[in-house]
């Protein structure tokens, strides 16, 4: 089995090195708070009092700490630096594409093989046959060491040879959680506002997801065809639904809800009717989120 050098002890990192013990692989660990490496070795790791001793003499080094500056303190110091020399570097911080990019130069430089991770779940949902985890960087050394990574999450991908894909999908993928999760924080308080059980509300959304998965899907397949301009498939058109919109608007003014949100869509409708668009599919409201 491989032999892993691995860098945090936190939440994840725990979840990541007990999953790889488990998995039959020797995992050195050190974390800055050395109590939680030294729990580590109840499940079979062996704890290590600085970076560069746990990435001594291993196959890979995988590095999970908060945020890519607390990873930097330690990886770009050069005893460490120096110990990575010859060997792959796999880093599972979250990250956005410009640090993937930037460690990958930073790696590539000093003679280190490098893949820049994106983990698609939480804690508890390692070493899981659905969970998803993205690689970019090194394609020979992912395809090398597949095996291992797939024993963290069975789902996981090498997505592109650009160290930065995979957090980019990271974010995109996050972006979509997060219009969900903001859509229903907005639906939440309309439904508060107007005295809708929750419960109420929760089965009659069941009931209307299905339009609302079709028309996500649509709204994604035109977007990537360039079907912007209303047609005889358009389901709605940014008239039809910036009408719909302003009795949400409606309601945020009149009942004191937080306009945030509702402002945010707001603009988007207003930019494109601006334009003379509110004729178009509302795959054209694409237009106004990335400059041309
Ligand atoms: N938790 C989750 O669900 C998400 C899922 C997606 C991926 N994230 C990313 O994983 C990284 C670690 O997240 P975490 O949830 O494990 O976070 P913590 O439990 O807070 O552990 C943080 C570790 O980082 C160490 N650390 C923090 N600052 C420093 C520093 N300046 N120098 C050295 N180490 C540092 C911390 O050490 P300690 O506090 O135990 O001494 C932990 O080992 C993160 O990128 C998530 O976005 C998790």
């Amino acid at each position: 089995m491989t032999t892993i050098g691995f860098l945090g002890a936190g939440r994840m990192g725990t979840a990541l090195v007990r999953t790889l013990l488990q998995n039959g692989h020797q995992v050195q660990v050190w974390n800055r708070t050395a109590e939680k490496a030294e729990a580590l070795t109840a499940f079979g790791a062996t704890a290590k009092p600085t970076p560069e001793e746990a990435i001594g003499g291993v196959d890979i080094a995988i590095v999970n700490l908060l945020d890519y500056a607390a990873s930097d303190a330690q990886l770009r110091r050069p005893a460490v630096t120096e110990a990575l020399k010859g060997n792959l570097l796999v880093q599972l911080t979250s990250g956005s594409p410009m640090t993937g990019r930037e460690t990958g130069e930073w790696a590539t430089g000093n003679g280190i093989a490098y893949l820049d991770g994106a983990i698609m779940a939480t804690p508890d949902l390692i070493g899981d046959p659905g969970t998803l985890v993205l690689y970019s960087g090194s394609r020979p050394q992912f395809e090398q060491y597949q095996a291992l990574f797939m024993c963290l999450g069975g789902k996981s991908a090498f997505v592109s040879e650009d160290f930065g894909a995979a957090s980019a999908l990271d974010s995109a993928i996050l972006a979509q959680m997060w219009g969900t999760l903001f859509g229903a924080l907005q639906a939440l308080a309309v439904t508060r506002v107007e005295k809708i059980d929750p419960d109420t509300y929760a089965t009659f959304l069941k009931q209307s997801q299905p339009v609302i998965d079709a028309a996500t899907k649509d709204l994604m397949q035109r977007v990537r065809d360039g079907r912007d301009r209303g047609d005889e498939a358009t389901l709605a058109s940014i008239a039809a639904h910036n009408a719909a919109f302003h009795h949400l608007r409606d309601i945020v003014r009149d009942r004191g809800i937080n306009p945030a949100i509702s402002d945010a869509f707001g603009s988007l409708f207003e930019a494109a009717i601006a334009k003379g668009h509110q004729e178009d599919d509302f795959a054209m409201l694409a237009r106004f989120m990335v400059a041309a």
